[in-house]
């Protein structure tokens, strides 16, 4: 099958296009490389890469037939969309109507949209289904609930079909430390591993469903191809159904850095940080057949490997 990755030069994206071609799949990539790295991709006959804005793509760009289309490419940042509201609304909803707008004009009968478990807001119960109310708290958390409503509506009125995957907590090779709101993990790994202090935000108590990135590649190619019938609509959380605290997290990862000695620090709670976090994934499980192979402990350990060593 050929399907379409936006954003597959980035952190999830290029696990999820490595993940269709091992299933031997054609994949176009498109992505504008402002987050994303060309290093992030394989070389592969069945690869083809595309640079280029989503908002600026023609149907013209692409050759048909195209078999589903997974979006990825956003800007998936909280912060970034609080500082910059209208570029974030502008990359992550319009991109996404941009999205349907080519599903429409190139017949691809697939969508799997990238959502968030920002959707949700404050969770009011644990674990999070998805008919947990949505009440985002940053725009980012709009942006991606509004993309769901517009792809829903769209497949409904034109008949593809289209599957919305709220993303936990995901960690892996390739996502980037270089902020302070990187995901806490790549944050802390990288600290680790050179030894350096690392700050825990609040009393460490807080939980999150921390979930390995091949996990959520499993979930788009499930998405992708699972049979559905035109104009359906599905919508699943994509965690592992478990989670740890803080402090829970900083004991597995000294016991894959025992040579750390340095400072664990603790600092005020960040405004605006949830306390507790934890999908139920049961509807990913009925209607993807998903279940999360990889466990905190062994991505850790994949991710571990991955690194290359700390120079000096
Ligand atoms: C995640 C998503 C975010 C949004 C949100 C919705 C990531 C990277 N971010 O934010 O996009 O979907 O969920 O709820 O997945 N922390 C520390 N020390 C550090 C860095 C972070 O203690 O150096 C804390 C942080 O205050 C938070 C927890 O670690 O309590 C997780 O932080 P995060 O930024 O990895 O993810 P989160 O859940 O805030």
């Amino acid at each position: 099958m050929h399907f379409i990755v936006t954003g597959g030069a980035g952190f999830i994206g290029s696990h999820v296009t490595e993940q269709l071609l091992s299933e031997d799949h054609y994949v176009t990539v498109v992505d504008n490389l402002t987050t994303g790295n060309l290093n992030n991709l394989p070389e592969h006959p069945r690869l083809k890469f595309l640079e280029k804005d989503i908002l600026a793509c023609q149907p013209e760009d692409f050759s048909k037939p195209i078999d589903g289309i997974a979006h990825l490419a956003a800007t998936p940042s909280v912060t970034e969309s609080w500082l910059q509201p209208l570029a974030a609304h502008h990359n992550n909803l319009s991109a996404t109507i941009a999205v349907i707008e080519l599903c429409q004009a190139l017949e691809i009968p697939r969508l799997v949209f990238t959502s968030s478990a920002a959707v949700y807001g404050n969770p009011v119960q644990l674990p999070i289904t998805e008919t947990h109310p949505t009440s985002p708290i940053s725009p980012y958390g709009l942006q991606k609930l509004v993309s769901e409503q517009y792809a829903s509506l769209f497949a409904q009125q034109f008949g593809f079909s289209m599957v919305a995957l709220r993303l936990f907590n995901v960690f892996g090779p390739r996502q980037a430390p270089n902020s302070q709101y990187s995901g806490v993990i790549s944050i802390f790994v990288n600290a680790m591993r050179q030894g350096l202090p690392i700050t825990i935000y609040g009393d460490g108590t807080q939980t999150r469903d921390f979930v390995y990135v091949k996990n959520v590649a499993n979930a788009f190619a499930k998405a992708l191809i699972t049979s559905l019938t035109s104009g359906s609509c599905i919508v699943a959380n994509v965690g592992t159904g478990k989670s740890i605290s803080l402090v829970e997290l900083v004991d597995i990862l000294k016991t894959c850095f025992p040579q750390w000695q340095s400072e664990l620090k603790f600092a005020p709670a960040r405004p605006g940080d949830i306390k507790d976090s934890q999908a139920d994934i049961s509807n990913a499980s009925t209607h993807l057949d998903f279940t999360s192979q990889w466990s905190v402990e062994s991505g850790l350990q994949y991710l571990i490997e991955s690194l290359d060593p700390v120079k000096g």
